[in-house]
């Protein structure tokens, strides 16, 4: 491609240049061709950001609560990255919308980067993009990423996947706490935040939350999930978010977990791309022979499907 000068805009980005960070960003999310170039790019600039993930049903307060948390870290003189990841929306309306106009109080802040992702125009899908995304924030200086994702199931696991800390937020009269449990949320939460606590039922929210976790078995030495509860949209609450962040980051730092955490997404990450590779050579034999007479032979009976698979792998 022309024009494309990958490490250029790493360097640029490195000195925090938005429109370079905007460029690679793009670059990932606009597909496959360009995504090997810009990881490789990044590679030797990764892993210093500590990176947070924001999750829970629409509604719950997580793009407030992600403003307020902008806004404690840049007291701290840290630089901050915001992915607000929207699997749901496939056009970039709504939600999304609204976050951009929340996200205004940060938009001169030269210490903040915030970026909306949809599913919208992802050849790898936001799976694929996310990561790489993240990638890039990272590899611009950002001392914090947060990832916002709007979730239900897949989502929110995917989030936990990519974070180090995952927050889940819940708010009073949603039924969020039985649903966490039924939704296998409560696995992947380090810390809950029962947000809206100005509302009734907050406390009932609260001792529900703290009910499960009570029940959970846990090893010695295991991370307990810590609920905290707050009111995003007056900023209450939010010291007491951050505390339990940093609490859980010195737990993982400690443990190793951090390490463990990371080689774990890694692997993901690499089995991903290896499939979709994979995926694309098996497709491109599809058309040709190889498949072709393989398939006919299993289908005639003469060749066993196992049998089958195992010459096609060799042919590749
Ligand atoms: N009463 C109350 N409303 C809140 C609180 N936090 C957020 N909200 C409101 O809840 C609505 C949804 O918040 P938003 O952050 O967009 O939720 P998201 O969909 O999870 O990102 C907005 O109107 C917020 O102003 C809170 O602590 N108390
Ligand atoms: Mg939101």
């Amino acid at each position: 491609m022309t024009g494309r000068d990958v490490p250029g805009l790493v360097e640029r980005a490195r000195v925090g240049d938005p429109r370079a960070v905007a460029r690679l960003i793009s670059l990932v999310e606009s597909g496959a061709d360009a995504l090997p170039e810009v990881a490789a790019a990044l590679a030797p600039h990764a892993g210093h950001a500590e990176v947070v993930g924001l999750t829970g049903s629409p509604g719950v307060g997580k793009s407030t609560t992600t403003n307020e948390l902008v806004r404690a870290y840049r007291a701290r003189g840290r630089r901050v990255g915001v992915l607000a990841v929207d699997p749901s929306s496939p056009f970039s309306g709504g939600a999304i919308l609204g976050d951009r106009v929340r996200m205004q109080d940060h938009a001169t802040d030269p210490g903040v980067y915030i970026r909306s992702m949809s599913s919208r125009g992802h050849l790898g899908g936001l799976a694929a993009a996310t990561p790489q995304a993240v990638r890039v924030l990272d590899g611009a200086g950002c001392d914090v990423i947060l990832v916002e994702t709007v979730g239900v199931g897949q989502a929110e696991v995917a989030v936990a996947s990519l974070a180090d800390t995952t927050l889940v937020l819940l708010a009073p009269g949603m039924g969020d706490a039985i649903q966490a449990v039924k939704a296998g949320i409560l696995e992947i939460a380090d810390v809950f935040v029962v947000n809206k606590a100005d509302r009734d039922g907050a406390d009932a929210t609260y001792r529900d939350i703290q009910g499960m976790i009570g029940l959970g078995e846990r090893a010695p030495g295991q991370w307990r999930p810590q609920v905290v509860r707050a009111v995003a949209a007056r900023g209450e609450g939010i010291e007491d978010v951050l505390a339990a962040v940093d609490k859980h980051r010195g737990w993982l730092a400690d443990t190793g977990e951090l390490r463990a955490r990371r080689v774990r997404r890694a692997a993901a990450e690499v089995e991903a791309i290896a499939l979709g590779t994979l995926r694309e050579r098996l497709g491109s034999v599809r058309h040709g022979t190889a498949l072709e007479s393989l398939a006919e032979k299993v289908a005639d009976g003469e060749l066993d499907p196992y049998a089958a698979a195992d010459r096609l792998l060799a042919a590749l």
